[in-house]
């Protein structure tokens, strides 16, 4: 399966075919194995509003028009899922509250936001906790036992986790070389909303600022701020890259998102489309990380291109070892603002990227 994101961008702006007629759908519905017609007759017609925090062309919108191809074929066209990139429904928050509210059905929220109503999730925003191997941490964020303590927390917020998703290592964009913790003092950098990232960068001697995403091109370029952090296509994407010089790569955290719906909307879905989203939602783990690979390879090659004075900075051992030690306290604020449930997930994910590394190890031993 590949992702073309100016195919997507394109696809996003088409019309669809009108292929909805009655008896297509009904014929559909015999052919695809039918999911969610009532007993007594015709599948019920409806929209899906699925919100994403990103623009038309990016990772998250890969996930989003899969996600919507896979729905609506399924179900003869039945279902009918609108994507909203980012913009059109407002900031993450207003995303999230809109999903609580049910006037959306799917949304994607990242911790970096969601962490402001699920505190616990800033798990994912403490830096050095996962592995240098991508395959580990994608072991990881899949592994049962962690999930078990992480999916519980969606409900009591009238939201279900569907999936956990990672888009890419995080990458800091600066006006200026950053290659130790000291390097960080006084820094403004913008990070997203939710309060454990000002720790965690409050813990580098920076002055962090949390802004929403649609704020920060404009911040970088009034100099309000002097720094940013995302992944490449984001930064590509966003058109960072053209206000800030450097990009400093220091792998201290991935960009993960969790893909969620409505508690109250799944519940009340007739059963047999709901197994229909759960199923995609499960087809669908593994495709965002093969994308984002991909998206940010690609995405990395354009910034080189389009601006080849760009300063690009790979942090090595020694100098990512002196930024794991001066963030190693923030564990403890997380714990320390999360209480047993925090400290709970925190030791499930360390378990589980353990695991995970283990597991990697022992297969390429085997060679496989
Ligand atoms: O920085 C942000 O706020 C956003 N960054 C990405 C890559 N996705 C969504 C998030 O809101």
């Amino acid at each position: 399966m590949t992702f073309d994101p100016r195919e997507s961008r394109a696809r996003a702006t088409r019309s669809r075919s009108p292929l909805s007629t009655v008896a297509l759908i009904a014929l559909l519905g015999v052919a695809c194995g039918d999911t969610g017609a009532p007993e007594d007759g015709e599948p019920r017609q409806e929209t899906w509003r699925f919100a994403i925090e990103e623009a038309a062309g990016s990772v998250q919108d890969a996930y989003a028009q899969e996600f919507k191809r896979r729905i609506e074929e399924r179900t003869g066209g039945a279902v009918e899922v609108t994507v909203y990139p980012y913009g059109a429904l407002g900031t993450s928050d207003d995303i999230t509250e809109q999903l609580r509210m049910g006037s959306l059905q799917f949304a994607m929220a990242s911790p970096g936001h969601l962490g402001k109503t699920i505190p616990e999730l800033q798990v994912f925003l403490l830096h050095f906790l996962f592995s240098d191997d991508d395959a580990a941490n994608f072991a990881a964020i899949r592994d049962p036992a962690f999930r078990a303590e992480l999916a519980p927390l969606f409900p009591e917020k009238g939201l279900e986790l569907l999936g956990l998703l990672p888009e890419g290592w995080m990458v800091w964009t600066t006006k200026e070389p950053i290659r130790e913790p000291d390097d960080f003092a006084g820094v403004k950098i913008r990070t997203m909303t939710s309060p454990l990232l000002l720790a965690a960068y409050e813990a580098y001697g920076a002055s962090p600022q949390a802004m929403p995403y649609g704020e920060v091109y404009s911040a970088l370029q009034l100099n309000m701020i002097d720094a940013q952090v995302n992944p490449v296509f984001a930064i590509e994407e966003m058109s960072f890259y053209e206000v800030t010089s450097h990009m400093i790569f220091a792998r201290h955290a991935p960009f993960l998102t969790t893909f969620v719906t409505n508690t109250r909307f799944l519940a009340e879905l007739p059963a047999g489309r709901r197994e229909l989203v759960l199923e995609v939602a499960r087809e669908l783990g593994a495709y965002l990380a093969e994308v984002q690979e991909r998206v940010n390879r690609e995405r990395l090659d354009e910034i080189r291109e389009r601006k080849p004075d760009m300063v690009l900075i790979e942090l090595d051992e020694p100098q990512r070892d002196a930024f794991r030690r001066r963030s190693a306290p923030v564990r403890e604020q997380f714990v320390e603002r999360t209480g047993e449930r925090g400290r709970a997930l925190l030791e499930a994910l360390l378990g589980a990227v353990a695991r995970a590394e283990r597991s990697t190890a022992e297969r390429a031993d085997d060679g496989g």
